[in-house]
């Protein structure tokens, strides 16, 4: 048998190259996803077939005159190489030709936010599949892979805790911390004693804010300069339900207030800590990596994501929960408190996503 190697932007166009060339009966060997030098992710599929049939099909019958059975298998290889770089010419040469339904409905995902090689990776699952052929059909698919990959945080009071939201800077921490204080003690099926716990002692007006909110609804409320402090300030809450600790804003570059915030998560207390990243759904593609690199070493929870109501392009944030797969806790959806939070769940956001698919 002879090795032949065809290459494509997706799998299916390279087999089906193969497949036009030496008919179904070919054998795949491989199908792997590669990147070139020139910076563009490519599929090479290698598929094994009679050497009559590849001399028929490649040279017309022509047989291949050697003195030695291994020189000729040198010769072979050395086509199978010369064959692969023509195909990846001619793949080039294709690039503004019409393109295959896969690589349609890859392209409107990649436009939408999605990361190509998560897409490469279920399009290569699906090789061979009748369902790359079918965009509804893929489009439902690959939302479904995004449903079952995305997770969710089960809201749970039934133990006392303490939630603590850090982000960058301005993403709705405070306003967070409020709408799920009036929650927590008043909307719930029964209400659960709050308290509120600022660690936000960096910015002029933080510890209004948050104490203006905590007046509004009665709720007890410190604010904590140390970790010793926070201790103290821990027992003196014991009795609470919930404690929501509030923290400043963090630039993912900022490493001294990462040092600081490290010796309050690493502390050693008699109750659960939950570390929640509040993150806006307009984040940038650019940035998430970042953030998500540098707030990770917080031993993170969960994710809030506030400013729904302020973009309508949901991708860049799916794409973050695709990589990290962190569970989501809640999301914010407009200034008001308490009214703008909800509950996390991937339906909200998938609706969100196919509204701006089906704009495309
Ligand atoms: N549109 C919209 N605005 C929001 C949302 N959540 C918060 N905001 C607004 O965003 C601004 C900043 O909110 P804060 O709660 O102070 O943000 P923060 O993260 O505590 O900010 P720092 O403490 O400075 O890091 C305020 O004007 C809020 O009203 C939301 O879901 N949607
Ligand atoms: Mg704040």
């Amino acid at each position: 048998m002879i090795h032949e190697t065809f290459v494509a932007s997706d799998p299916k166009s390279a087999y089906d190259q193969a497949v036009k060339k030496y008919g179904e009966s070919v054998t795949l060997v491989s199908a792997k996803q590669i990147k070139y030098e020139d910076g563009q992710l490519r599929c090479e599929v290698a598929i094994a077939v009679p050497k009559d049939l590849f001399m028929e099909k490649s040279f017309g019958g022509a047989s291949v005159v050697s003195s030695d059975s291994s020189s000729e298998e040198e010769l072979l290889a050395e086509l199978g190489a010369l064959k692969k770089q023509l195909a990846l010419m001619k793949e080039d040469m294709l690039g503004t030709q019409e393109k295959s339904t896969a690589q349609k409905v890859k392209d409107l995902f990649i436009s939408k936010g999605i990361a190509q090689t998560w897409l490469d990776d279920i399009l290569l699952s699906l090789f061979k599949s009748d369902i790359l052929e079918d965009a509804k059909l893929l489009v439902s698919y690959l939302l479904e892979e995004i449903d079952e990959t995305l997770r969710v945080e089960e809201e749970r009071l039934d133990e006392p805790k303490i939630m603590m939201l850090v982000g960058p800077t301005g993403v709705g921490k405070t306003t967070t911390i409020a709408k799920l204080a009036a929650r927590y003690a008043f909307l719930m099926d029964k209400p659960y004693k709050v308290a509120l716990l600022n660690l936000d002692s960096y910015k002029v007006g933080a510890y209004e804010q948050l104490a203006n909110y905590a007046d509004i609804m009665q709720i007890e409320h410190v604010t904590v300069e140390n970790v010793d402090a926070f201790q103290e300030a821990l027992e003196t809450l014991h009795e609470y339900d919930v404690i929501l600790v509030d923290t400043a804003g963090m630039s993912p570059y900022d490493t001294h207030k990462f040092i600081k915030t490290v010796e309050f998560v690493q502390l050693e207390i008699p109750r659960k800590l939950e570390v929640n990243l509040v993150l806006s759904a307009t984040v940038k593609y650019e940035d998430m990596d970042d953030i998500y690199n540098n707030f990770s070493f917080l031993n993170l929870n969960s994710l809030i994501i506030t400013k729904f109501d302020e973009t309508k392009h949901f991708g860049t944030l799916l794409n973050f929960m695709l990589l990290y797969k962190k569970p989501m806790s809640y999301f914010s959806v407009g200034q008001e408190v308490p009214d703008d939070l909800v509950v996390a769940s991937k339906e909200y956001l998938l609706e969100k996503f196919i509204g701006d698919l089906d704009e495309a």
